[in-house]
């Protein structure tokens, strides 16, 4: 009751029993699920967007099955959604007009992994944490690491193009993908990008494909650039009095032209959560930095050693270093322990995800602290402090609160805007951030895209209600 719902138009009882019965026929009846229990699940996500039951689950084990799916959804126009893990946080893959979910967890395969090309060729169902560990194996590394990365997959990584930590050196997922193999609606399957080092033919298909969450086209195999895997990796966490000198510390670490791979920022809030769980952290900080460097013995010595020193000029309380493994996993454990301990501080959470320029993270937290205080809903930040993206919390615990949860957020956008931000660094626009595109993009924009959408979607089947505001889709 607590969470939100959104609605677009059903498709009709006659086209939903006319796509039943042709994708049992096409694909057989263990692949396809039309039983309500059994739907049930594939509603919602990591989101806590309610949308409706889908009318049919399709268990996807090949591109055979993916063509036809979108075959059949076009000539029936039943509305479609692509979906993988499901631990997207704006409501990706959530059906929103019912109709059909397309599930890609069964083609899991690494079918290829060239070290020689250091290229890693993926289905989109592989995990991306189980991609890590058999790169790895190979001294390979494929960097994107978002949090979730025990759960959530390749595919799902693509369509939203995800970030995490290790992209403040690294990038995020678009950086890594050559080519795609994708299934347009309506079954035409086609190749995109290339396998080679270098390349410019034609548009860049594959970056608008990537991020293009689920609503342009599906994907069936993903080509990966991978990198040598670092020999060795440093760990440092720096306590800091409140976040202005937190954020001082990483202008001053970005200003050197220092580049850890990490550079994680915990507000006072956050830190606050994570204590309440047991974690000891020193009572006077008030904010938290874990930075973390790569690359070989002498480098990360000698990267620690400078990040140490801004850490210490910029007034850090302490600076600790992890001395060996088993250190440096009780130092990230401030940052693994933060999504449970935030999730028990209330009922309710949405994590949002912008960007700002770094020079304006402390006075972005400044103005999330007066909306907080005007709107009287709880706020804690904490993220990719490298980057300037940073996952603003508001926590909520009954539904008469939600009209001021709209309002903080809309706030935190406006003022995002206000210091020349974007709404989302790595979750996407999804449902959720849809109706405050207008905030960043400008009605041209905004049409050229909604052309293109219309030029591989004639008939806005493929996860409609996404990405664009559409009137009316909101109701709370
Ligand atoms: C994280 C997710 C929320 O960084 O993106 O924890
Ligand atoms: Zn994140």
């Amino acid at each position: 009751v607590l969470a939100r719902s959104f609605t677009e138009p059903r498709p009709s009882a006659t086209a939903v029993d006319r796509a039943r019965s042709l994708l049992e026929r096409a694909l057989g009846a263990s692949k396809v699920m039309t039983d309500r229990a059994q739907c049930e699940p594939f509603a919602t996500d990591d989101s806590d967007v309610i949308a409706p039951v889908p009318d049919a689950v399709v268990l996807a084990s090949s591109p055979e099955d993916i063509a036809r799916t979108l075959e059949i959804a076009q000539a029936t126009e039943v509305p479609v959604t692509p979906r993988l893990a499901g631990t997207g946080r704006t409501g990706g893959a959530v059906p929103l007009a019912g109709g059909i979910v397309l599930s890609m967890m069964g083609m899991a395969k690494i079918k290829e992994i060239d070290r020689g090309e250091r290229i890693a060729v993926v289905e989109p169902g592989i995990i991306t944490g189980e991609l890590h560990e058999a790169v790895e194996r190979e001294g390979l590394f494929y960097p994107p690491d978002p949090n979730s990365l025990k759960m959530c997959t390749i595919g799902g990584n693509v369509a939203e193009n995800a970030g995490g930590p290790r992209a403040f050196k690294y990038g995020v997922t678009r950086d890594y993908v050559l080519g795609l193999e994708a299934v347009l609606m309506g079954g035409t399957r086609l190749r995109t990008g290339r396998r080679t080092a270098k390349g410019v033919t034609g548009y860049d298909v594959t970056a608008l494909l990537t991020g293009s969450e689920g609503t342009l086209a599906v994907f069936s195999e993903a080509t990966l650039r991978l990198v040598p895997k670092p020999p060795e990796v440093g760990t440092l966490l720096a306590l800091f009095l409140d976040v202005r000198a937190a954020a001082e510390a990483v202008a001053a670490i970005v200003a050197l032209g220092l580049l850890p791979r990490c550079l994680e920022l915990l507000d006072r809030a956050t830190l606050d959560a994570v204590r309440d769980r047991g974690v000891s952290v020193d009572e006077r900080a008030g904010a938290l930095l874990i930075i973390e460097v790569d690359g070989d013995a002498h480098a990360c010595e000698r990267g620690i050693e400078q990040i140490g020193e801004a850490c210490t000029q910029a007034k850090a309380l302490d600076v600790l270093v992890a001395q060996d493994a088993a250190q440096r996993a009780r130092l990230w454990s401030a940052r693994r322990e933060m999504s449970p301990a935030v999730r028990a501080l209330a009922r309710r959470k949405i994590s949002e995800d912008i960007v700002v320029p770094r020079r304006s993270i402390a006075p972005l937290l400044d103005c999330v602290a007066r909306t907080s205080e005007k709107t009287g809903i709880r706020s804690l930040t904490y993220g990719h402090a490298g980057d300037g993206n940073l996952h603003v919390n508001f926590l909520w615990n009954e539904p008469d609160e939600i009209p001021r949860v709209e309002a903080s957020i809309e706030q935190l956008f406006r003022d995002v805007m206000s210091f020349g931000g974007t709404l989302s660094g790595e979750h996407g626009i999804g449902i959720l951030k849809a109706p405050y595109l207008g905030l960043e993009q400008s009605d041209a924009l905004i049409d050229l895209q909604v052309r293109l959408k219309r030029t591989f979607d004639p008939k806005n089947l493929l996860n409609p209600g996404k990405i664009f505001p559409a009137a009316g889709h909101r109701a709370c």
